[in-house]
């Protein structure tokens, strides 16, 4: 990526999505903006108002609308312009290369959030919060990458630099001024390296949560051939999706289903029954049911209630009951007195089901939604329990819990970016789309 090296070169690429839609916008960012609208926007006055709407017809031929952002009062923190024509690729296509010849580069993916943070508009978390936006697909991703678009994770910090910062000052205090250490200010310091450490663990404990938002559940579909997997996965999604059949063994590859319950994209996999096969695809299909299984973090079992429990349910059900909630099928045939009874073809039971799977849903409010938020709060406190080592013995000497707690503050930097290596940035900001 070139964004951190021509990064005074004024950059354009299309903002909305790729492919076909009736309107399209394009961004220009930097100082020639101006200069370059003068060659493509003709309808533009010579005194030009800002985040004001001018329309017209473009040099391509397209019309539409043009708003220009002088330099601090726009996304990218730069003077730039926002165009909007017709959202034929070809009429965009067109367009910037309008753009292009008139001196603008096209943008590296994530350039114009990079400049946003370069410029100081915002800090890295945020600009991860603008892709999180972008990227959502539930509302509980949206509203958790909102928090982090409006800064949360750098206001929820604070209480966390405080600490560290006041660790610091006293450990710093007692290596310049005495010889012995002096047993108060070690104390403040291990109290406030503990109070650190207290905010990392409420950050850590949120993890599996917003992995949950993030990733979703996944819930495998387990059981013996005929159990009814694959109808009941056609039931939860509503669609004839896996072929069904009154012949044992029909499944032979694993199904991959999505759902979204309570905000939480749920992963939904039917597989292959669980049996003693001499039939070589199906041993493969049956090896990957038991992987499924291993990584899941939840199992639906199946068992066919109007014939009743086996031996062979028994064993599975042994291995697995620790994260699998059990579910007694065809009760329109017979009933059974264990498990959740359900019946595809009346519908009984689906709704309990639902509820069941519900209960598996984490609740709360995570840190963050972003993996690499928990890495480093994980590194943070490593940092801080090396700190927390040395202050509490009196052998090893004090400096050293210094050079620990920098260390944590210039990990807590890279999460917001003050203190992000170039490669760190470059690497975040690259997986970010064209556009962004
Ligand atoms: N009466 C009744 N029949 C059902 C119900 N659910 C499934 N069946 C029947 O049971 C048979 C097996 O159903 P599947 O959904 O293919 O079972 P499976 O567990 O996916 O089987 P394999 O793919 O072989 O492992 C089919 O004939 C279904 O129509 C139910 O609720 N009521
Ligand atoms: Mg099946």
């Amino acid at each position: 990526m070139s964004g951190l090296a021509g990064w005074t070169e004024t950059i354009a690429a299309r903002i909305t999505g790729p492919g076909k839609g009736a309107v399209a916008v394009v961004r220009i960012s930097g100082s020639r903006t101006v200069e370059i609208l003068n060659q493509v926007v003709p309808f533009l006055p010579p005194a030009i108002s800002f985040r004001h709407a001018y329309y017209g017809t473009f040099s391509t031929g397209d019309d539409g609308l043009v708003t220009v952002f002088s330099e601090g009062a726009s996304f990218t923190g730069e003077l730039s312009a926002e165009l909007s024509g017709h959202g034929s690729p070809v009429a965009v296509q067109r367009l910037l290369e309008a753009i292009f010849q008139a001196g603008a580069r096209p943008a590296e993916p994530g350039e114009f959030s990079l400049r946003a943070f370069l410029n100081g508009q915002i800090d890295l978390s945020q600009a991860e919060g603008i892709r999180e936006t972008v990227d959502a697909v539930t509302d509980r991703q949206l509203f958790e990458a909102h928090r982090l678009r409006e800064g949360r994770i750098s206001q929820e910090l604070e209480g966390l630099l405080s600490a560290v910062r006041h660790a610091l000052t006293t450990v710093e205090a007692l290596t310049d001024f005495s010889e012995e250490l002096d047993g108060v200010g070690i104390d403040l310091a291990i109290y406030k390296v503990d109070e650190a450490i207290a905010f990392c663990d409420r950050f850590l404990a949120t993890e599996p949560l917003a992995r949950q938002i993030r990733e979703g559940m996944l819930v495998v579909l387990a059981g013996q051939p005929n159990a009814g997997k694959s109808s009941l996965l056609n039931a939860l999604i509503k669609e004839d999706r896996a072929i069904v059949t009154p012949i044992p063994g029909t499944t032979r590859d694993s199904i991959e289903e999505r759902l979204v319950l309570d905000g939480i994209p749920i992963r939904i996999v039917d597989t292959a029954g669980l049996r003693e096969s001499g039939d070589v695809v199906e041993q493969l299909g049956i090896a990957r049911t038991q992987d499924l299984m291993e990584q899941s973090d939840l199992i639906l079992y199946l068992f066919d209630g109007s014939l009743g429990w086996t031996d062979i349910d028994r064993d599975q059900w042994q291995r697995i009951e620790d994260k699998a909630v059990l579910v007694a099928t065809k009760s329109d045939l017979g009933q059974s007195d264990r498990g959740i009874g359900i019946s595809v073809l009346t519908g009984s039971g689906l709704p309990e089901l639902i509820s069941a799977l519900k209960k598996h849903i984490l609740v709360g409010e995570p840190a963050s939604l972003v993996e690499r938020h928990y890495e480093i709060i994980l590194e943070v406190r490593t940092c801080l329990s090396e700190a927390r080592t040395v202050l509490c013995n009196p052998t090893v000497p004090d400096d050293l819990a210094s050079v620990s707690l920098r260390s944590a503050l210039r990990k807590i930097g890279e999460l917001t970016g003050e203190s992000a290596p170039a490669d760190v940035l470059e690497q975040i900001f690259s997986q970010f789309c064209i556009g962004k």
